[in-house]
């Protein structure tokens, strides 16, 4: 039996790569940026599986230049740039990586809230800018007896919780559902009005979804304390950025530190990298070499498994899987 043809929308670990080069014919995008669906057209037309990344938009007119996919992996634990619906209606299995990524991103979303509030970020800017002798940084502030907020409590919002409840907060958080699971965790169920008028920090954790797409507007950055400080370790879309900005300006909230923006990437002219009161890190939430790894492996054993006919590892629309 030949090899499966497979394509491979951008960068993938080496490990992840000589799996899949090992049962397949490999068509890998390796230029810098993101490839067009005609850059890619020729490849997709043979292709019975793709490696995607989340900044590849896997919609029906991709699926319609792929006649033979029979299945789509993805190294990370978002998929809002895939049209499930679309796959499923194709029969096609689309798996992500959730699991193996949540310490990871919970160090992120945690290390960029304790950064924010004590200002270690400008505290190393102002020794570099040679400011140390003359003046003392100005003051950030504690995290022990505040109200960390959580929108959107998963596994890595669990995670998150670990770490603020060890450094003293208080947890609440808002989900579209209260969980079962609030004592274990350390968490307790807030509405979301609520959860933005008492919390001095707000992490954003839910999937970008058609409800949490603009979550955060004007309305919700105007219920914030003006001592706020909102992380965004989700999806940038699910802040309307105007409104971010506009807040910052205003003083509406005190603080804003992303990891996600919209648009992304955020190029160097926009008006939010120029504000006092922000700290932008590149969507590097998963970004360690051991997390990349397994995200990687874990894509490429899903794509095998599908290429097989074997049920996925972590399949999104499970009722494609067993057809
Ligand atoms: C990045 C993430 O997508 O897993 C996700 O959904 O947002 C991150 O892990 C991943 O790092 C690839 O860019």
């Amino acid at each position: 039996m030949g090899k499966y043809k497979v394509v491979i929308a951008g960068h993938l670990m080496p490990s992840a790569l000589a799996a899949i080069q090992a049962q397949c014919e490999v068509r890998q995008w390796e230029q810098p940026g993101v490839p067009t669906l005609n850059q890619l057209g020729e490849w997709l037309q043979a292709a019975e599986g793709l490696l995607a990344l989340p900044n590849i938009a896997v919609n029906a007119g991709l699926l319609a230049a792929a006649p033979k996919l029979r299945v789509i992996a993805q190294p990370a634990v978002g998929y809002d740039n895939i049209d499930i619906q679309a796959c499923t209606d194709r029969k096609i299995p689309v798996a992500n990586t959730p699991g193996v990524l949540v310490e990871t991103t919970a160090d992120l979303a945690f290390g960029l809230l304790l950064t924010a509030a004590r200002r270690i970020h400008e505290g190393w800017a102002w020794v570099q800018a040679g400011k140390w002798p003359e003046a003392a940084l100005p003051l950030g502030v504690d995290l022990y007896g505040k109200t960390l907020g959580i929108v959107g409590l998963g596994a890595i919002g669990a995670a998150v919780t670990r770490r603020a409840r060890a450094s003293g907060m208080k947890v609440i958080y808002n989900n579209r559902r209260q969980r079962s699971d609030d004592d274990l965790i350390g968490a307790e169920y807030c509405c979301f009005e609520e959860l933005l008028a008492t919390s001095d920090f707000i992490i954003v954790l839910t999937p970008l979804t058609l409800e949490s797409r603009g979550l955060f507007a004007a309305n919700e950055f105007a219920r914030m304390k003006p001592t706020a400080y909102f992380i965004n370790a989700a999806r940038g879309a699910v802040v309307n950025t105007e409104a971010l900005y506009n807040a910052l300006v205003a003083r509406q909230i005190a603080y804003a530190a992303l990891d996600v923006t919209d648009p992304e990437p955020l190029p160097a002219s926009h008006p939010l990298i120029k504000l006092p009161n922000i700290l932008i890190t590149p969507h590097i939430g998963s970004a360690t070499r051991e997390t990349r790894s397994r995200m990687a492996l874990l894509a490429a054993e899903n794509l095998l498994l599908g290429l097989a006919g074997k049920p996925l590892v972590t399949c999104v629309n499970n009722e494609v899987n067993y057809q």
